[in-house]
């Protein structure tokens, strides 16, 4: 398994105008959930991912087991709740230039706020290259938090953990949200942070670097800067040990175990190469497309935007590639997008600057849609876009 994600998922209703909550008539059944769309897109992009949660015995659980099940991801380990209900949530359209909009979440005592290592499948949970959380469930409950500390504890076998910190105030009812994520951020091996939630979480009202000072230890931190771009930082084998860690962590690339290429067969220029076979079939909850055609149209050359700075990278210390202009209908699950991108290059042994291309590419499609899932580019697609040369990309 390629990558197992582990977090809350709800059924979402996505306005059927643009308005107020109080006014909107009418709202479209649809998915989310931060970690699903991550293992929903990988799945897409042609790798084995698995989404382990729970969710209640009803109508609601059944239908995001089936759609997130329809994107190809493995939902063998969602646990099923008698006694507890499966969390929805409604959000309004909000303004395209700001993106301010309502939510309003109906998840306190949902099946996945009561995930404990008890009742989750911990086998399940441990089996994949890469680990991936986030910020999101440790503000679900105290036993959701006890369950991402016990995730995120350093032990020998732990698979390396991916971490978008995610920083959702309106679900912290307690004030320690921003101690807790930054304590868990510090425990992961790669981690995904906007400057927006940086600032408003802690205070971080400098750039990329401010937050890094901040966040020394993962092995891998990417800084993301919304239409600007986004920046890695790499640890290298010659910075030596993360603080606090015992040994060396060296790039995240060399951390995730890559797959050696089949026995007698052509050493393969990078990680198990493009998907093979037919891209799963998409659920209904996926933006409409024409067969075979995903809805994402990207411009044959990617622009970045005007005055964009250009892409600069002191590989493999530090990354940055501004991101791509698209028609942006909404911003919702283009952070999960990117890390999936981000993830998938990882998991492919790409160069720390073809993992931003890739995480750009994937969170481009989903800002095009007003919902948390597109239809990312297929592999090949992307490896073209992403090999691009650095005029096409800013
Ligand atoms: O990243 C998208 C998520 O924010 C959305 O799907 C809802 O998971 C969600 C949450 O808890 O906010």
């Amino acid at each position: 398994m390629d990558v197992v994600a582990l977090g809350e998922s709800m059924v979402t209703f996505l306005p059927s105008r643009p308005g107020r909550l109080a006014d909107v008539p009418s709202f479209d059944r649809a998915i989310g959930g931060a970690e699903s769309n991550v293992a929903c897109v990988l799945a897409a992009a042609g790798h084995s991912a698995r989404w382990v949660s729970r969710v209640g015995a009803d109508g609601f659980g059944d239908h995001l087991v089936a759609a997130v099940g329809a994107y190809g991801v493995d939902t063998a380990a969602v646990g099923r709740d008698p006694d507890r209900p499966t969390g929805v949530y409604f959000r309004t359209a909000g303004d395209r230039a700001t993106d301010a909009h309502e939510v309003a979440y109906y998840r306190a005592g949902s099946a996945a706020s009561a995930m404990t290592a008890e009742n989750l499948d911990m086998d399940a949970v441990r089996a994949g290259r890469v680990l991936h959380l986030s910020g999101i469930t440790a503000a679900l409950s105290a036993d959701c938090l006890r369950l991402m500390r016990e995730l995120t504890a350093p032990r020998p076998g732990r698979p390396p953990v991916s971490f978008d910190v995610n920083f959702r105030p309106g679900l912290w009812r307690a004030s320690g949200g921003p101690g807790i994520l930054l304590d868990l951020a510090r425990r992961a091996d790669i981690v995904f942070v906007g400057t927006d939630e940086a600032r408003e979480a802690w205070g971080v009202t400098g750039g990329p670097e401010a937050i890094r000072a901040l966040l020394p230890e993962p092995g891998v931190l990417v800084v993301k800067e919304g239409a600007r771009g986004a920046t890695a930082f790499e640890r290298t084998p010659t910075d030596g040990p993360a603080p606090g860690r015992p040994t060396a962590s060296g790039p995240f690339r060399a951390t995730v175990p890559q797959p050696g290429p089949p026995a007698g067969a052509a050493p393969a220029a990078e990680g198990p190469g493009p998907a093979a076979g037919p891209r799963p079939g998409l659920p209904a909850d996926a933006a409409p497309a024409a067969a075979g055609t995903a809805p994402f149209v990207h411009p044959a050359t990617p622009s970045p935007p005007a005055g964009a700075e250009p892409a600069t990278c002191s590989v493999p210390a530090t990354c940055f590639v501004p991101a791509l202009v698209v028609d942006v209908a909404a911003a919702v699950g283009a952070g999960d997008a990117f890390a999936a991108g981000f993830l998938s290059a990882t998991l492919r042994g790409l160069p720390v600057r073809d993992r931003l291309r890739h995480g750009h590419l994937m969170a481009a499609a989903v800002l095009t849609v007003p919902g948390d899932l597109a239809v990312p580019p297929a592999r090949d697609h992307a490896d073209r876009l992403a090999a691009l040369d650095d005029s096409a990309w800013g």
